[in-house]
């Protein structure tokens, strides 16, 4: 239990929360960083440099994640969001690192995207942004305005600003109780909520399979699965 009533909540997922549901993390053993290079896939450069490779790796994702499931964190965390507002508990503020779409299709109303989102595009020439499933490819014509050569994922590579950044601090400073869900704490500025929140006067907790680079920072942690450990915890609170 926090050490204060629960007031205003702002939750922090990262890709072990999506774990169980069959997506890649980034960071563990066989994850993404690991297979792949971040640096040749994950940048504007690499993007501008190779952009049939950046596309396929999205691309492959992408065919992922519309074959995935939500899992049961991602059902409880929608469960304690629907309580928060039934019970006028004070804000409720989801932010994802994760730029799969399972948090809303596990039932979650709002979820802020600080990274993007993989079943989203955008035309760099218009500005057009959409959603889509399908495959997209350097030659792809924008739906708008047609031209080819200009689509690009709506994700946040490194180096790019994250996105939501003034609402995420502005809730972080009036937080009372701040939760990081399966992330590694390892990517800026989101490994550097757990202080802000702190600075804030808020109670801190981490969920994950196993300590972050951050934890420590943390008043409260919990390991296990995420489907464990998340409906627990939420079922507490
Ligand atoms: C920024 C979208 C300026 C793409 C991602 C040098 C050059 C350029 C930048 C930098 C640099 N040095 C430092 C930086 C900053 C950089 C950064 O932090 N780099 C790191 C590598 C040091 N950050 C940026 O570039 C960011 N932008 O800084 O702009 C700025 C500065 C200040 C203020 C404002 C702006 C942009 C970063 C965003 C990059 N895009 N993703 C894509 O997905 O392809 S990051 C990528 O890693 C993912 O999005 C993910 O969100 C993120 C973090 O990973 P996690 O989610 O934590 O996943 P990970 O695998 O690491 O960990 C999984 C965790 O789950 C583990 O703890 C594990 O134990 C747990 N787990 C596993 N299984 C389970 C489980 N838990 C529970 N149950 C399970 N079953």
């Amino acid at each position: 239990m926090s050490a204060r009533a629960p007031g205003n909540i702002v939750m922090l997922t990262g890709a072990g929360i999506s774990a169980e549901s069959g997506l890649g993390t980034f960071r563990d053993k066989g994850g993404l960083w690991e297979t792949f290079d971040w640096q040749k896939l994950a940048t504007p450069e690499a993007f501008a440099a190779d952009p049939h490779s950046v596309h396929a790796f999205y691309n492959a994702r992408r065919e992922n994640l519309v074959a995935a499931q939500p899992n049961d964190a991602h059902r409880a965390l929608a469960a304690l969001e629907l309580l928060w507002q039934a019970e006028e508990r004070g804000d409720f503020l989801l932010v994802t690192q994760n730029i799969d779409d399972l948090h809303a299709r596990g039932g979650s109303r709002e979820v802020l995207h600080m990274h993007g989102e993989l079943l989203k595009s955008r035309c760099n020439p218009c500005g057009h942004l959409f959603e889509h499933e399908h495959a997209i490819t350097p030659d792809t014509p924008c739906p708008d305005c047609g031209q080819p050569g200009g689509l690009r994922p709506h994700v946040v590579w490194f180096g790019e600003m994250p996105l939501g950044l003034d609402t995420i601090y502005e809730a972080l400073a009036a937080c009372d109780l701040f939760v990081a869900i399966g992330t590694s704490g390892t990517v800026y500025p989101a490994a550097g909520f757990v202080a802000e929140a702190k600075a804030a006067g808020a109670w801190t907790v981490e969920l994950s399979l196993e300590p972050g680079e951050v934890s420590t920072l943390f008043d409260e942690r919990h390991y296990g699965p995420a489907t464990r450990i998340v409906p627990e915890w939420a079922g507490r609170i």
